[in-house]
C-alpha cells in the first residue's frame, strides 16, 4: 500500500489531502522530524516522504503531489493534458516550493538566517520573513481574482496544486501579524478547501495522536 510519512500541519498535509481525494487505499504514518524512522526513508529527515510497495521512495512535496495526481488520472486532480496546462501546473508547484514555502523559513527558523544571537536580530529576520510571505501571497491573491481554484481558467475544479497551497495558507493564518485578512481571494480558497469533507478528515487525523 502507498505509504505517506507526514508531520502534523507540515507541507506533507498537501499529499495527505491528495491521497484522501484520490480515495485509493493508503497508509499515513506520523513521524517526528529527523527521527530514525524518517531518516531511514529520507536522508534529509524531512516530510513528506512517499513509499510505494516495492520500496520506491519519493521526496519533495511538489514532486509527490504531481506523481500522485498523474498516477490517478481518474481523480481529476492533475493538470489538463496540453503542454501549456502542464507547464502552468509546474509553474505553480515551483512557486509554492521555492517562493512561498521558502518565504516561511526565516519565520520558522530565524536562527538559520543570522549569526547574531540577540532576540532583536532574530525578530528582524522574522519580520523580513513576514514581508517575503506577504509578497508571495500578494501574487497568489491577484492570480486568484475571479477564480475558485489555482489552475485554470476554464478548468472549474480543484487540483493537487490547491491542496499544495493549503498548508502554507494555514501557516499564514497562524504566523502573520494579520493572518491572511489582506488577501481575500486566498481566504476564499482556504475556506473552500477547509469546507471539504476529505480535508476535514485529514486535519482531524493529523491532529489526533
Ligand atoms: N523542499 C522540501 C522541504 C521539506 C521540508 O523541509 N519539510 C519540513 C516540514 S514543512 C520538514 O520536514 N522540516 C524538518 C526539517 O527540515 O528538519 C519539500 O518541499 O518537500
Amino acid at each position: 500500500m502507498t505509504k505517506l510519512y507526514y508531520a502534523t500541519g507540515a507541507c506533507s498535509l498537501a499529499p495527505h489531502i491528495v491521497l484522501e481525494w484520490i480515495g485509493a487505499p493508503y497508509e499515513a504514518v506520523k513521524v517526528q522530524f529527523g527521527s530514525q524512522e524518517l531518516l531511514a526513508v529520507n536522508p534529509a529527515g524531512a516530510v513528506p516522504t512517499l513509499r510505494e510497495d516495492d520500496g520506491w521512495l519519493l521526496t519533495q512535496a511538489g514532486a509527490i503531489v504531481d506523481y500522485l495526481t498523474r498516477k490517478h488520472p481518474e481523480a481529476g486532480l492533475a493538470s489538463g493534458p496540453s503542454l501549456r496546462e502542464q507547464a502552468e501546473a509546474h509553474r505553480w508547484s515551483c512557486f509554492l516550493t521555492s517562493d512561498v514555502h521558502a518565504a516561511f523559513w526565516p519565520i520558522f527558523l530565524s536562527a538559520r538566517y543570522t549569526t547574531d544571537e540577540s532576540a532583536q536580530a532574530r525578530d528582524k529576520v522574522v519580520k523580513a520573513g513576514h514581508a517575503l510571505v506577504a509578497k508571495q501571497f500578494g501574487i497568489l491573491d491577484a492570480h486568484l481574482r475571479g477564480r475558485d481554484w489555482i489552475l485554470g481558467p476554464g478548468r472549474g475544479k480543484r487540483s493537487g496544486i490547491d491542496a499544495y497551497a493549503f498548508p502554507m495558507i494555514r501557516w499564514g493564518i497562524k504566523v502573520l501579524p494579520d493572518g491572511i485578512t489582506p488577501w481575500p481571494n486566498i481566504q476564499a480558497l482556504h475556506d473552500r478547501l477547509a469546507a471539504d469533507a476529505s480535508v476535514q478528515k485529514v486535519l482531524a487525523r493529523e491532529a489526533s495522536k
